[in-house]
């Protein structure tokens, strides 16, 4: 297992209840490394490219007009077993639904204002990414997590 980089969204009911700060620090104290983090507007076009799977389902047309109603925050989550550790951390789908000590078991009571988005897989990872980060925006940097938080048995 190497390290993975997924894209986890801050969606726009977290900017407006102004709990970017706790869902950013439960990434951090897992020991996640932030590789890339932007605030912005999603469009239309932006919002069927990353949710077109969905399309046609019942919610399709609210979720669209939920994430572009108001900024989200995009970032690219980096760590051993990034994905899963990050799906992890925020919770089953529905908030109602979702674990206490999970991000959305913690904040969210709604199906739809669930708060963060991740990534379900590797290769959707990859496509997520590239839809969010243009060239340069994902960094490579060292942190002391690579001694302290992790070790090879970890990347094995
Ligand atoms: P996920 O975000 O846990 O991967 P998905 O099934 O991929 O869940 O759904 C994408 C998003 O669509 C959910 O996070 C949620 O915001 C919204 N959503 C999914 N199902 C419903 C629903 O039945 N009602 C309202 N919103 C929904
Ligand atoms: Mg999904």
């Amino acid at each position: 297992m190497a390290i993975e980089t997924t894209l986890i969204l801050i969606k726009p009911d977290g900017v407006q209840r102004g709990v970017c700060g706790d869902i950013i620090g439960r990434f951090e104290r897992k020991g996640m490394q932030i590789a890339g983090m932007k605030l912005m507007h999603v469009t239309p076009e932006l919002a069927e490219r990353h949710y077109g799977e969905h399309k046609g389902r019942p919610f399709y047309d609210g979720l669209v007009k939920f994430i572009t109603a108001s900024p989200i925050v995009a970032m690219a989550i980096r760590g051993p077993r990034a994905v899963s550790v990050c799906r992890t951390l925020m919770g089953k789908t529905f908030g109602h639904e979702a674990e206490p000590g999970t991000i959305r078991g913690d904040f969210s009571c709604s199906k739809g204002f669930n708060l963060v988005h991740g990534s379900d897989s590797a290769e959707s990872a990859v496509r997520e990414l590239g839809i969010f980060f243009g060239d340069g925006e994902i960094l490579d940097y060292e942190t002391c997590n690579a001694g302290w938080v992790y070790n090879e048995e970890d990347l094995g």
